[in-house]
């Protein structure tokens, strides 16, 4: 790494918690054992088209079967922090009622594996694999959906609340709603606008029932906390339309979330853009005090951020629809796999904006990696240049964002296998350790070497 980067990193603090992270439904496989119902994800992954090369999750990384070797393997990569998730409808297989013993009790072993390992087991209760009764009964955009979560957190909480310290509600919830209920690009696969921003205000106050139950029964103290996707909105120029762009982009991608977690009320500027498209979030009375319920972390994952003009190709501000125009530009950087741009600073700023809006946050980077085209030689090994570069300009940005009085407690690498990428199935690789899927070997990559290295490095000083 750049001998800049190098000094930045190195200045990370020694209690520094490192980890790796992944989800359920993208490394699990066994979608039809032990009593596991169908998620949005095992229906989604059947409409034809909707993922690249009809990949699904039945089988993934075998993780259901591999989990001990998989424990291992963090172990020898240095780790000292696991985040994954539970599949809901392996928990609670009809969404509500009774608990799966079958299913509670793979996380059982898994809690008790990492333990004995020494490696900090941190959960995400809901990284998206809703169960499909439960979309059929109207999914997030319906409100009791938030009751139901909030049930099913608690049983996952009473049966590893004795050992686990970190619980974290949602991962993301505005792929959650935007990307599953207004694109129509993961599951459910709907489109209907007015719907989406009902399901972030359900997921927000399922986030606050949750995080209120939790805390009334926790054995001690425990960490609760939520993981949201952020980004730098950058405005393409002074002028005034590109700024309101900017703040739009913003608004709609961070502060319509980070601002009743905090400050307990919605922000004034996304109401009012959202009146102008006609839509209206659906508060009852005492939502806002649930959903600003404390938590004691904030994750944030961070992949790239974005430029943001109000201009049209023609000059133009306001659409034929009446509204305000809003498109991304190139930053014109290198680009990864995603062709998402790679933008480390974006990091630094939004790390640095999140401390000082809302102060007494601490952080953790819950996720951050990259997807490239890996080559594997005979024996499975990939020299993954552009990965391990991603890594290091992003710690060094991390670092960066701490010096300028972030406070900042960890990073997790995104991911520790190559997985199923959602929409683009197992195509599209970001695990630090590949999978080779016809054998499921595993072989960690140059970039696992380095953040293993990096840690023990770290570790010594
Ligand atoms: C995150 N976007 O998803 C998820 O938490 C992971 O499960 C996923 O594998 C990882 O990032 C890589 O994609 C995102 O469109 C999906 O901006 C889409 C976006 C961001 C994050």
């Amino acid at each position: 790494a750049p001998a800049a980067e190098q000094e930045l990193i190195a200045g990370l603090p020694s209690d520094f918690r490192w980890g790796v992270a992944t989800s359920a439904y993208q490394i699990e496989g066994a979608v039809d054992v032990d009593g596991r119902t169908p998620s949005i994800w095992d229906t989604f992954c059947r409409v034809r088209g909707a993922i690249d090369n009809g990949d699904t999750g039945d089988v993934a990384c075998e993780h259901y079967t591999r989990m001990p070797a998989d424990v291992a393997l963090i172990k020898d990569l240095s780790m000292d922090t696991y985040r994954f998730s539970v599949s809901w409808p392996r928990v609670q297989p009809h969404g509500k009622g009774p608990a799966s013993p079958a299913g509670l009790a793979f996380y059982d072993r898994l809690v008790d594996e990492l333990l004995a390992q020494s490696i900090d087991p941190w959960v995400t209760l809901y990284h998206w694999d809703l169960p499909q009764e439960l979309e059929d009964a109207g999914g997030w955009p319906v409100r009791d959906t938030a009751y139901r979560f909030a049930d099913y957190s608690m049983l996952v909480f009473d049966a590893l609340s004795d050992r686990v310290n970190t619980w974290t509600t949602l991962n993301e919830p505005w792929c959650s709603a935007m990307l599953g209920y207004a694109y129509g690009v993961h599951a459910p696969g709907r489109k209907e606008y007015p719907a989406a921003v009902a399901a972030v205000h359900h997921l927000l106050l399922g986030h606050g029932l949750a995080t209120e139950r939790m805390r009334e029964a926790a054995p001690r103290a425990i960490d609760i906390g939520i993981t949201l996707n952020a980004a730098t909105a950058y405005p393409a120029s002074d002028a005034q339309p590109d700024l309101e762009a900017a703040r739009r982009a913003d608004g709609m991608g961070a502060r319509l979330y980070l601002d009743p977690l905090a400050h307990g009320r919605y922000p004034a500027d996304v109401i009012a853009d959202l009146a102008a498209e006609g839509v209206e979030i659906p508060v009852q009375q005492g939502d806002l005090a649930t959903i600003s319920a404390p938590i004691d972390v904030l994750g944030v994952n961070y992949y790239f951020s974005q430029k943001f003009t109000g201009f049209d190709e023609n000059g133009r501000t306001v659409g034929d629809n009446g509204l305000p125009i809003s498109r991304t530009l190139p930053l014109d950087k290198p680009r990864t796999a995603m062709d998402w741009e790679i933008v480390p600073e974006g990091l630094t700023d939004l790390l640095v904006r999140i401390s000082r809006d809302y102060p007494g946050l601490p952080m953790v980077v819950t996720e951050n990696g990259a997807a490239f085209d890996d080559t594997p030689d005979a024996s499975g090994y990939v020299v993954d240049d552009g990965r391990t570069a991603y890594f290091s300009s992003h710690l060094a940005a991390v670092a960066t964002a701490i010096n300028q009085g972030a406070d900042i407690r960890g990073y997790l690498a995104w991911s520790l296998l190559d997985n199923f990428e959602w929409a683009y199935g197992y195509e599209k690789r970001f695990g630090i350790v590949r999978v080779d899927y016809d054998t499921q070997t595993r072989t960690p990559k140059q970039s696992a070497l380095y953040l293993r290295d990096l840690i023990q490095q770290l570790r010594t000083n």
